[in-house]
């Protein structure tokens, strides 16, 4: 009997690549990582195919692959039936519409009868008819932002991140369409043996997401102030509680948001914690 095996798309080359493989890796999933297109996880019931990014919602409608990890700019654009089934937090950027920087713009209807450049004509295209706005659509696979200074368009309509490459080119940003981060896509339904092995890979992407967002924090204090501070920082379930050898003394081991960190480091310090560390978390299993 063949074994059953999840295959999922990755981005052969470009911007998603390293990304897609450093959460594949940190998954605890090892695989060869030389030229070919197709390869075989060492440990885990996984195939992995390197391909353009444009194509991998398309091979998922099509059965090639039962998942991948795109753009949500490109999952948006492409309408396939793959759905998001985990965000991914990485390669973030934003689609938005620039105009020339001297080029007069009050709001969108200032787009009205324009000539639009883009590599993203369904997403503007929807974007355009949600606001009532004519105007047209001139489709270009890249180098977009060049379009209006040779003449070709009013506008453009491209990927932005730090913003210096339209800067460079003369524009500037005037509306944003989409938000868009790396995301893991997938058939909206698979068969029972493929949905086993997918949902371990997001189990383990989701304990690698807490940890990321999740420290360990160890301190020493006074035992009277135990019961405060385990009020601020509970942990998982309960924070662990060591004798210190000195006497009323102990030390506190817990778990703590990143974000509330700082908040949480003040008001600890003035309960008489001391000694206080903050510690990487590689994995969390809640
Ligand atoms: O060959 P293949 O088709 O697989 O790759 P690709 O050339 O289509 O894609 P690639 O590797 O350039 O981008 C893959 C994905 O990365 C995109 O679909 C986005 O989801 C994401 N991403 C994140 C970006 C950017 N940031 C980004 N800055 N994709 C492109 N850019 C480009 C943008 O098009 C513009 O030319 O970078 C320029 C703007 O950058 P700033 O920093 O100057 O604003
Ligand atoms: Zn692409």
């Amino acid at each position: 009997m063949t074994e059953t095996l999840l295959r999922i798309a990755i981005q052969k080359s470009g911007r998603l690549k390293e990304g897609s493989i450093k959460l594949l890796t940190e998954s605890g999933i090892s695989f060869g990582n030389g030229e070919q297109l197709k390869v075989r996880a060492d440990n885990f019931p996984l195939e992995i195919l390197f391909l353009r990014d444009d194509d991998i919602p398309q091979y998922i409608q099509d059965d090639v692959v039962d998942a991948g990890i795109v753009g949500e700019n490109v999952l948006k654009e492409k309408q396939s039936d793959a759905v998001i089934q985990k965000r991914l937090g990485f390669a973030r950027c934003r689609l938005s519409i620039a105009v020339p920087r001297q080029q007069a713009y009050r709001n969108i209807t200032s787009l009205r009868n324009k000539k639009i450049a883009t590599s993203y004509p369904v997403i503007v295209k929807n974007f355009l008819k949600k606001n009532k706005i004519d105007a047209e659509i001139h489709v270009i696979s890249g180098s977009v932002e060049i379009a209006p200074s040779i003449g070709l368009a009013d506008a453009v309509c491209d990927l932005v991140s730090s913003g210096r490459t339209l800067s460079s080119n003369g524009l500037r940003e005037v509306e944003t369409i989409l938000n868009s981060e790396a995301v893991l896509i997938g058939k909206k339904r698979m068969t029972a043996k493929k949905q086993t092995i997918l949902n371990k890979l997001l189990f383990r992407i989701e304990s690698l997401q807490n940890a990321q967002s999740n420290k360990y924090i160890l301190l020493n204090c006074p035992d009277t102030a135990i019961k405060k501070i385990s009020g601020i920082i509970p942990g998982m379930k309960s924070p662990t509680i060591l004798p210190l050898n000195r006497k009323g003394w102990s030390s506190l081991h817990s778990v703590v948001n990143e974000n509330e960190f700082w908040e949480k480091i003040d008001q600890l310090k003035k309960f008489g914690a001391e000694g206080i560390l903050v510690i990487p978390i590689e994995k969390m299993i809640s």
